[in-house]
């Protein structure tokens, strides 16, 4: 309206709408930069920015978090509602769901109150045609005095109608869609679909998706559906990333080929040993001590890269296809029990690919008490795929059974640390609401997209932190440092523990980032698993120290995100519970394990 009354050409467009309707895909079709896409709600939780033109000049666009209304309380959605107090000169698209027009509508009734100029975007129009709905957007269109484009976001479609309508964007005309209270506005939006919604039943949502999610959600049924779903991922991570790839990474590229090749050059041009140790490690052994190129890049790329691609390609899968809501669902009941509820779990799962991302994700959930407790979780015992990377080649390596001990180990410490933690931390929990999307075949293109964007990512926050800590072992192991920690830490890893000594310094790299200290315990143990040389004892060692690693304080990043998130005290906080717990459990599970196992 401001912009109007002005007469000011607007400067930004921003795209609101309830969750998972598609606005992240229309702002990546609008302006060519690549949003996160994923079908459940609460994908985007901070606002991206891009641009596209329009007729000479470009325009901003602002892609923000779904918001089921402007009054909500969780952190995600104030971000939206802010951004349209804070821009004054733009033009709100709202992105509707055309197979849900009715809650789209809710919305579009807030929208028309606080007088923004508007147009809407019609999306998933193919979904809404399968599903029988027929919608007069002309009719809608002239009845509000907003202009109106039909789209179908992931095929691009309708895309010029949007650019005009955006350009003829207008406040809803006065005395629609005003009513004062919700059951007013409810009375509104019913009046007005009733004029421009026809449902046939003729179209209807094909069969196998609607009978494959009456099983998903099943109190019963669900669990197996579960259980497969996790051995495909594990089949999928464990043989393809962690066996196959690993092993030809490792042995074959980096063992066979670079490593003898670096040598030999090196050789021939630095006769000093010393460069040469640096670089290579002594007597260039593939993941040999604390060689720049032997173990940081060897551990990185070798041991990590391949498990985490493999992981990163699973999970964009799963993400697309509308399966994590459904295990939200499922989860419910089970975490009630520890004072949150079903949507908590989509933070988790997302602590399965980065703990960073996750902590920001929390940002869904509704009251402080469970977005402290889900932080708390994910810094606790929630590894992230680089870790889960190795700690899937470690357990891949151990008998079932003491992969099993492992599980449950983790899976206890979560229930009591959220159990204790429930009962401690004040406040409240609220209510489980979440839309499930339809379960979709996922896009190739989007997966690939979300997959590559990953394994950048994880490149470039992870090499560099494996190449520092290379660095400083070396240096410490120069200076005879390294001796003097291992001996401070031995009390903790060899008494207490019952860890071989050199573990400890995979330990010290576990300050930089867990899955660093996870592949230093990998390459001391996965020879042995290799040659069938693991004995009972050792199987105990593995899984006494990747519970430690694991439930290890959370990596530099998560740490800043937590801090960042939750405040300097929480974060420290945090710190200083994990530090006995990590150890503690060790120990526990070391004693258990000998009289048990
Ligand atoms: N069939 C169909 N699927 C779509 C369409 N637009 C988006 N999708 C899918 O819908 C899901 C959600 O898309 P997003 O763009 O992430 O939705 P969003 O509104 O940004 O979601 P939040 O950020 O979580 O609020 C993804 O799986 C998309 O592939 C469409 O027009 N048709
Ligand atoms: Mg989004």
């Amino acid at each position: 309206m401001e912009a109007a009354d002005r007469g000011l050409q607007p400067d930004t467009v921003i795209l609101v709408g309830n969750p998972n309707v598609g606005k992240s895909a229309l702002f990546g079709a609008l302006t060519g930069t690549y949003a996160t896409v994923s079908n459940y709600p609460g994908t985007t939780v901070a606002v991206t920015r891009g641009r596209m033109r329009s007729g000479l000049s470009t325009l901003a666009v602002l892609d923000t978090p779904g918001t089921s209304s402007l009054a909500s309380t969780s952190e995600d959605e104030a971000v939206t509602r802010d951004i349209l107090r804070a821009e004054k000169n733009a033009v709100v698209v709202q992105v509707l769901d055309a197979k849900n027009l009715r809650r789209g509508l809710l919305l579009t009734a807030e929208l028309a109150q606080a007088g923004v100029p508007l147009a809407l975007a019609l999306n998933m129009s193919d979904e809404a045609r399968e599903r029988g709905y027929s919608i007069d957007a002309p009719l809608l269109s002239c009845l509000l005095g907003v202009p109106i484009a039909q789209t179908i976001a992931v095929q691009r479609e309708g895309m010029q109608q949007l650019r005009e309508a955006i350009a003829h964007a207008q406040p809803v005309r006065p005395f629609v869609l005003k009513g004062a209270s919700v059951t007013e506005r409810l009375v509104d939006v019913d009046t007005l679909l009733a004029l421009v919604m026809t449902q046939s039943n003729a179209g209807r949502a094909s069969p196998w998706a609607v009978r494959l999610d009456r099983l998903t959600t099943h109190r019963f049924l669900g669990l197996p559906i579960l259980a497969a779903v996790l051995y495909v991922c594990y089949e999928f991570v464990g043989v393809l990333g962690a066996k196959l790839g690993v092993d030809f990474l490792e042995n074959s590229v980096f063992g066979k080929l670079l490593v003898p090749l670096l040598s030999r050059a090196l050789a021939w041009l630095l006769p000093s040993g010393a460069v040469q140790a640096f670089l290579i490690g002594p007597a260039g052994l593939v993941t040999g001590r604390y060689g720049l190129f032997s173990m940081g890049l060897a551990y990185g790329i070798a041991i990590v890269l391949p498990i985490v691609a493999s992981f990163f390609l699973a999970f964009s899968v799963l993400e697309d296809s509308g399966y994590l809501p459904r295990l939200a669902v499922m989860a419910d009941r089970g975490l009630r029990v520890i004072g949150l509820n079903g949507k908590a779990v989509l933070p988790m799962v997302l602590g399965l690919g980065c703990g960073t991302m996750a902590t920001m994700t929390s940002r869904i959930l509704e009251t402080k008490k469970e977005r402290v407790l889900v932080t708390l979780l994910l810094a606790v015992g929630v590894p992230c795929s680089a870790q889960l990377a190795v700690i899937f080649a470690m357990l891949a390596g151990v008998s079932a059974g003491a992969a099993l001990w492992f599980v449950a180990v983790m899976t206890g410490v979560m229930i009591l640390v959220g159990l204790l933690a429930a009962q401690l931390i004040p406040g409240r929990s609220s209510e489980f609401v979440l839309e499930l999307p339809p379960l979709r075949l996922p896009h190739p293109g989007n997966v690939v997209i979300k997959t590559v964007s990953r394994i950048e990512w994880y490149l470039r926050e992870a090499l560099p932190l494996f190449l520092v800590g290379t660095f400083l072992l070396w240096v410490l192991d120069r200076t005879g440092g390294l001796l003097v920690l291992e001996h401070a830490a031995a009390p903790l890893v060899v008494g207490l523990l019952d860890l071989p000594r050199e573990t400890a310094g995979s330990f010290i790299l576990g300050f930089l980032r867990r899955d660093y200290a996870a592949a230093g315990l990998f390459a001391h143990y996965a020879p042995f698993a290799r040659a069938g040389l693991m004995t009972r004892a050792m199987e105990i060692e593995v899984v006494v120290a990747l519970t430690t690693v694991t439930l290890f304080i959370p990596c530099i990043a998560s740490f800043l995100v937590i801090w960042k998130e939750r405040g300097a005290a929480f974060a420290l906080g945090v710190l200083a519970f994990i530090f006995p717990l990590a150890f503690g459990t060790g120990a526990l599970v070391n004693v258990l394990m000998r009289r048990f196992y």
